[in-house]
């Protein structure tokens, strides 16, 4: 290791007068949980109780999920190494993508745990996915306003403040619980400076500031249908990227929905779920706090992304040993990119990186879980996806044909399966595997992006409308052992990709940006294989202590044994906490290998 780093954290919390916990007895309750829960498949269960955290942190202690750092706000997440456009992210089911040609804004950087009820993970095509992704995905899902809650009035406030990088962070949410509907408000405020490297380096433009609040509507309509009203907005201003060479002036997000709730124990469809939402995102890069020298030519570059979209499923129960999931998802996103650079003689040049496009999706998803006796049960499913992606203004299309001739409009027809089998060997271990073949779409930066700046590798990226969908076969298997003082889960797994989709050189082509090393176009590889393994393992000596370690390695190459990019080597967190009454004090530590297949 060469930087070691310690950080002080401190945070209050007051919760006196506090919400309710849960009501068994009547069926149109949920349970409200006050910590963010966690919850993997084919995972334990993971609680954390510190709403001051950044999401980030919250996302970093899911055993499979490794963060890429740009600086200290919006880091993006990666499951087993796979990125971007092979997941999918979603808050709760609801499909929002980032503004930001440079990944500068990925979904987790526009909820707060404070929004949030839990996190799900989804590790390839499960009976949850809402659209077709190779890797799986990310959903956060919402904190939801309770009526006929214990006490009228429900709420908590705390500030925080963390030694490195003075950060500041205050927080509150407010609950109003009647009979028969509830409202409630949550808000946060964050502020950081610069923070500081392990040997005491400052890292300059690594500051932030953010404030974002939520808001929710409950009503109960009878005792089987309920009613959810949501809002999200999420400012974010004058944050630092120290990995690349612009900051952000802003970050804002805008999120509403409306959702139906059907619940009824004693039908054959025990549960439906449907819901219309909207939300918009503008993301503007700023060059202009940087050292002149460094900023060879000003730009401007703002970006905009819009969505529209609609889920509707349920469930359905065939016997009590067979259960059927059903859901229909379509929805509809905007992408607009565009950058003015100002030379320091002549006229400023105008050009758009994303040229209006457009992606219209509509998809079915259904699923059949069996039980066979009280030890085995079987998940099978599949997913079938209409796809269209598309230009929608004149100047698009015309920027598009300075690198491409054909008619930009595509579609496809995209499906994944897969099959889960679980069988419990004894009281307290569990066997696991499971196969699935996924297809992906590529996403609209790589079809259609114009000289996408990618700090990585210093490339700048053209989009090809040509690409194939990529796919891939993948496999699990896996052991989960647990007794009252022991937990423990070890995983291996693989990934098949055919028609991987990664950037190749275009040899006589020149950069547009300014110090680039070249220009690639996204293609697609014949092949590529992922392969890892995790280890997670929990002890309880006593009541009030635990012990935590999460263990994770990967690796992967392409059909020519060359690596493939952001794959996560070696990685270990391990933790020690103690309850004292009130009070949870605990220690961790994450230790990363170096990753030296590049
Ligand atoms: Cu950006």
């Amino acid at each position: 290791m060469d930087n070691q780093n310690i950080l002080i954290v401190i945070s209050f919390l007051f919760s006196g007068f506090s919400f309710a916990q849960e009501d068994s007895t009547s069926q149109k309750k949920e349970i409200l949980i006050q910590e963010v829960r966690i919850i993997g498949v084919k995972f334990n269960e993971i609680k954390t109780p510190d709403l001051q955290q950044q999401t980030d942190k919250v996302l970093s202690e899911i055993s499979g999920v490794t963060l890429i750092k740009r600086g200290n706000y919006a880091q993006e997440p990666t499951i087993r190494g796979l990125n971007s456009g092979q997941l999918s992210s979603t808050l709760d089911g609801m499909h929002i993508f980032g503004a930001c040609t440079d990944r500068m804004d990925p979904i987790s950087s526009y909820v707060e745990p404070n929004n949030l009820n839990s996190i799900q993970l989804n590790l390839g095509p499960t009976e949850e996915q809402s659209t077709n992704q190779v890797g799986g995905g990310l959903n956060f899902k919402l904190l939801k306003a309770i009526p006929n809650a214990e006490k009228l009035f429900s709420g908590r406030i705390g500030a925080g403040f963390e030694t490195n990088a003075l950060a500041i962070q205050s927080l509150g949410s407010l609950q109003y619980s009647r009979k028969k509907w509830a409202l409630s408000v949550n808000g946060i405020f964050r502020k950081a400076n610069n923070y500081y490297a392990g040997n005491r380096e400052q890292i300059l433009f690594s500051q932030y500031e953010k404030y974002n609040v939520g808001g929710s509507f409950t009503a109960l309509l009878d005792s089987f249908n309920i009613i959810h009203v949501d809002y999200l907005q999420d400012n974010g201003k004058d944050i630092g990227y120290p990995a690349l060479t612009m900051d952000v002036s802003f970050a804002n997000a805008k999120i509403i929905s409306i959702g139906h709730e059907y619940k009824k124990d004693s039908n054959r469809i025990y549960k439906m779920e449907s819901k219309v939402y909207l939300n918009f995102i503008d993301h503007a890069m700023d060059d202009t706090k940087r050292p002149p020298e460094t900023v060879p030519m000003h730009m401007d570059m703002p970006g905009t992304s819009r969505t529209v979209g609609f889920y509707s499923g349920g469930k359905l129960r065939v016997s009590h040993k067979q259960f059927i999931q059903f859901k229909i998802t379509g929805f509809q996103n905007d992408l607009h990119a565009e950058m003015t650079m100002y030379p320091p003689i002549g006229k400023e040049m105008f050009m758009l990186t994303i040229p209006d496009a457009r992606r219209s999706v509509i998809g079915l998803s259904v699923s059949d879980k069996l039980y066979f006796g009280s030890n085995i049960n079987l998940s099978i499913g599949g997913r079938f996806e209409f796809v269209k992606s598309e230009i929608t203004t004149l100047l698009g299309r015309q920027t598009l044909t300075s690198f491409y001739n054909g008619n930009p409009t595509k579609t496809n027809l995209l499906y994944n399966i897969f099959i889960q089998f679980e069988e419990k060997l004894g009281k307290k271990t569990m066997l696991y595997f499971g196969i699935a073949k996924a297809l992906r779409n590529p996403t609209l930066q790589e079809m259609y992006g114009f000289y996408l700046y990618n700090r990585v590798d210093g490339h700048d990226y053209l989009g090809n409308p040509m690409l194939k969908t990529e796919s891939s076969w993948n496999g699990n298997l896996g052991m989960k052992y647990k007794t009252s003082k022991w937990n423990l889960n070890g995983q291996i797994y693989s990934y098949f990709f055919k028609d991987y989709i990664a950037g190749r050189v275009l040899a006589d082509y020149s950069v547009m940006t300014i110090g680039g090393k070249g220009v690639k176009e996204y293609v697609n590889l014949p092949s590529a294989i992922l392969y890892g393994s995790e280890f997670t393992l929990e002890w309880k000596p006593i009541h009030k202590l635990l012990i935590q370690s999460m263990n994770s390695v990967s690796y992967a190459k392409d059909n020519d044994g060359d690596a493939l990019p952001f794959i996560p080597p070696f990685k270990s967190i391990n933790a020690i906490s103690y309850d004292l009454k009130e009070t949870n004090i605990k220690l961790e530590s994450i230790i990363g290998a170096q990753q030296k297949h590049v």
